[in-house]
């Protein structure tokens, strides 16, 4: 499970104690209602102005974990226990091949997937995945035949040794508007790695297309961010600002606004407290039972993250760098929700995460 306690000694369970006191605390008397109201949301300003439902499409998946689309609206999308690449057309699923080098486990397997932002000459799709030794990253051409079908190319490991266990393997991918990789890790069991700059657990790595470390990255090495436990969300709003979605411990679910150097807490304090030298979440949801969000995705000023144990796709109003009170849609109507995409026609669409089969929803976004 996702949710499984981290902490391994009295001194982090104390420290949840403690955060859990003073959030309840906050959220009594102190705290903007954003920062607390996830539990129990109330009438919003998006709550008559959410996502329409189109259709549910029915592709016999198996755990799928990430999707992206080719220009053309062809959905990409990875598995993570069969790591295997599939292909949608037509509202129909092909399987693409399998990605080599993947060793499925608990959380672990075929993850993020990214396509190159030189996609229409270079081919080039990127894949963040469990290896028997670590989580790692791959690029491989997604070559297209003459009578259209997909096949994978030969892999090239671009970056390795993102520490694995099986739960907090992190693995969100995405290009961002500068061109170059953004990699949500987790701390792969162990908190204090977080803190550690220059451990690439618990991190936001930024990263070349050839997975070198980004010129201009704060700390001269991959690392973008730290303090996370286990990001599972990557998106720009459209004035550049990355956002991200992160599992907490039992308590405090978290969407964050990242900066370079950012020291989100982890594995010191969780949620928003306020202490010096943290960057308090921009959304907190106090009970991981409504949230565990994962896949994110921002259109039209709004954050749309996908709940795994909430079952629900939650929606945030964005204002610059203010996220307004969270808006729950589809709760426990489709079950687990895993990732959420963009596609070129300007639907969103959502996988779910349930394995009884798993299936897309195709979702209208308020405003298009
Ligand atoms: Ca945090």
């Amino acid at each position: 499970m996702n949710h499984a306690k981290a902490g391994s000694g009295s001194v982090f369970r104390s420290r949840f104690a403690l955060a859990r006191a003073l959030i309840a605390v906050a959220c009594l008397v102190a705290l903007p209602l954003s920062a607390c109201t996830g539990s129990a949301p109330g009438p919003g300003p998006t709550q008559d102005n959410g996502p329409e439902l189109l259709r549910k499409l029915d592709l016999n998946l198996t755990l799928p974990w990430s999707i992206v689309f080719l220009g053309d609206g062809t959905a990409i999308i990875s598995e993570r226990d069969t790591k295997l690449i599939k292909s949608v057309r037509n509202d129909r699923a092909t399987t693409v091949g399998e990605f080599p080098g993947v060793v499925p486990g608990g959380e672990g397997g075929l993850l993020g997937l990214a396509l190159s932002p030189a996609f229409a000459s270079d081919r080039l799709l990127y894949a963040y995945f469990t290896a028997e030794s670590d989580n790692r990253i791959s690029r491989t051409r997604l070559e297209e035949a003459a009578d259209g079908r997909l096949s994978l190319g030969a892999p090239e490991v671009i970056f390795s040794g993102i520490p694995k266990a099986s739960t907090h393997n992190g693995g969100r991918i995405r290009f961002g508007p500068d061109g170059f990789l953004y990699v949500g890790t987790g701390d792969a069991q162990h908190p204090e790695r977080a803190q550690d700059r220059n451990a690439l657990g618990g991190k936001i790595l930024r990263l070349t297309p050839e997975g070198k470390a980004a010129p201009g990255n704060p700390f001269g090495n991959p690392v973008y961010s730290y303090g996370h436990r286990n990001v599972q969300g990557l998106a720009w709003d459209s004035s550049g600002r990355l956002w991200a979605s992160e599992f907490g411990p039992d308590v405090n679910d978290e969407l964050n606004l990242i900066e370079a150097g950012g020291n989100y807490g982890w594995p010191e304090v969780t949620g928003a407290p306020g202490r010096a030298g943290y960057i308090d979440a921009k959304v907190v949801w106090p009970s991981t039972a409504d949230a565990s969000p994962s896949g994110l995705e921002i259109v039209n000023g709004t954050a749309f993250t996908c709940a795994l144990r909430g079952q629900r796709l939650w929606t945030v109003p964005l204002n610059g760098e203010t996220a307004g009170n969270p808006v729950a849609y589809l709760t426990a109507d489709y079950g687990r929700l895993r990732d959420i995409s963009l596609a070129p026609d300007g639907t969103l669409w959502v996988l779910s995460n349930n394995q009884n089969p798993d299936f897309a929803l195709v979702l209208k976004p308020p405003g298009q």
